[in-house]
C-alpha cells in the first residue's frame, strides 16, 4: 500500500471518517476569522481524548500565539499548524521497528495485560514481517490461559508461520527456550513471543517476564532485542498507567497501541509519547490481519487532522 492509501485508511478508521480532533473544525471559523472559543474547544477535545495536560497545554499555547499574531486565519491554516505541532510532539517516538540482518534470530517479546490485543497483534506482526521477507517463528508463551495457545495457533495457520507450543500449564520459559532453539535450527530471522497477561498477582507476572528474559539470554546475552508492550487505546489513561508499570518493572523498548479505530480516547498517543519516551512501533486500527500500521508521526498527524492542502 502506498503512503497515501495508508493515510486514508487510517483516517477512515480513527473515527468514522473524521477524527476526534478534527471533527467539524470549519465550524470554529465565523466570517473568516477564528472564533474566540476555538482554542477552548480544541483544549476540551484534547483533554477528553486523554491527551493529558502536558500535551494539551503545549499545543494550545502555540496555537493561541499563532492566532494572536494572525498567523492562523482559516481552517486550512489551523489544520496545517495542528498537524505540524503534532508531528513535532510525536517525532521523538516515531522510530519504526526494523529487524537488523546481523541479529539472527531477532527475539521480540510482546507483553501486556489480558484483552489488550497481544495475540492479535502478534498475528499481524507475523504477517507484516513475513511480507518483508523475514522468516518468522511464533512462541506460545502465554501458558496460563487455556485458550491462549489455541488462539495463537490459529493465527500461525492463518499467516502460515511455524509455532512452538506445549500443553496447557507448561512452563513458559521452557516453551520460549525451545522456540529460540527451533528458530536457530531453522535459520529463522525473527521469533515473536506471546506472554501471559495475568498471573496470580501482578508481582508474579513481572517475575515471570523477568525469568523468560533470563532464559532467552542463555541463547543470546543481548536478547530480548525488543520488549514491546501492547496497550488498548480505548482505555485511555489506564493504558498510560499500564505502560508506566511495565516500563518500570521490565524495561520497554517499544509500544503498540491497539484499537485506535473508532475510539474517542486516541489522544492517549500524545500523552504516552511524552510520559514514556519509548518508541511507538505500531498502531492497531482494526481486527483484520492487515489492520496494523507502522507508526509514523507525519502519517498519523495527517490522518488525525485531515486534509491540509
Ligand atoms: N477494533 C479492534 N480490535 C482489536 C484490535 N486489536 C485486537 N482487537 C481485538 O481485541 C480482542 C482481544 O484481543 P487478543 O489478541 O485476544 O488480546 P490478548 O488477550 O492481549 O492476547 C479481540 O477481540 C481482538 O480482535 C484493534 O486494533 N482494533
Ligand atoms: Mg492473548
Amino acid at each position: 500500500m502506498s503512503d497515501s492509501s495508508v493515510i486514508s485508511k487510517m483516517r477512515a478508521r480513527l473515527n468514522r471518517g473524521d477524527s476526534w480532533l478534527s471533527y467539524d473544525l470549519g465550524r470554529m471559523f465565523t466570517s473568516d476569522k477564528l472564533d474566540a472559543d476555538a482554542i477552548e474547544e480544541i483544549e476540551t477535545r484534547l483533554l477528553t481524548a486523554d491527551a493529558g495536560v502536558e500535551a494539551t497545554t503545549w499545543l494550545c499555547e502555540r496555537l493561541s500565539a499563532d492566532i494572536g499574531a494572525s498567523r492562523i486565519r482559516n481552517e486550512a491554516q489551523l489544520r496545517a499548524r495542528l498537524k505540524s505541532l503534532i508531528v513535532e510532539w510525536l517525532a521523538p517516538v516515531s522510530q519504526p521497528l526494523e529487524i537488523p540482518e546481523f541479529i539472527k534470530p531477532y527475539i521480540l517479546f510482546v507483553a501486556g495485560v489480558n484483552g489488550v490485543g497481544k495475540t492479535t497483534t502478534i498475528g499481524k506482526l507475523a504477517r507484516h514481517y513475513k511480507n518483508q521477507g523475514q522468516s518468522v517463528v511464533l512462541a506460545a508463551g502465554d501458558t496460563f490461559r487455556a485458550a491462549a495457545t489455541q488462539q495463537l495457533k490459529s493465527w500461525a495457520d492463518r499467516v502460515e508461520v511455524p509455532i512452538v507450543a506445549q500443553g496447557e500449564g507448561a512452563d513458559a520459559a521452557s516453551v520460549i527456550y525451545d522456540a529460540v532453539e527451533a528458530a536457530k535450527r531453522r535459520g529463522s530471522d525473527l521469533v515473536i513471543v506471546d506472554t501471559a497477561g495475568r498471573l496470580h498477582t501482578q508481582g508474579h507476572l513481572m517475575d515471570e517476564l523477568r525469568k523468560i528474559k533470563r532464559v532467552v539470554q542463555k541463547h543470546d546475552p543481548y536478547a530480548p532485542h525488543e520488549v514491546m508492550l501492547v496497550v488498548d487505546a480505548t482505555t485511555g489513561g489506564n493504558a498510560l498507567v499500564q505502560a508506566v508499570q511495565f516500563h518500570e518493572a521490565i524495561g520497554l523498548t517499544g509500544l503498540t497501541l491497539t484499537k485506535l479505530d473508532g475510539t474517542a480516547k486516541g489522544g492517549i498517543v500524545l500523552a504516552i509519547a511524552k510520559r514514556l519516551s519509548v518508541p511507538i512501533r505500531f498502531i492497531g486500527i482494526g481486527e483484520g490481519v492487515d489492520d496494523l500500521v507502522p507508526f509514523d508521526a507525519e502519517a498519523f498527524a495527517e490522518a488525525l487532522v485531515g486534509d491540509t492542502d
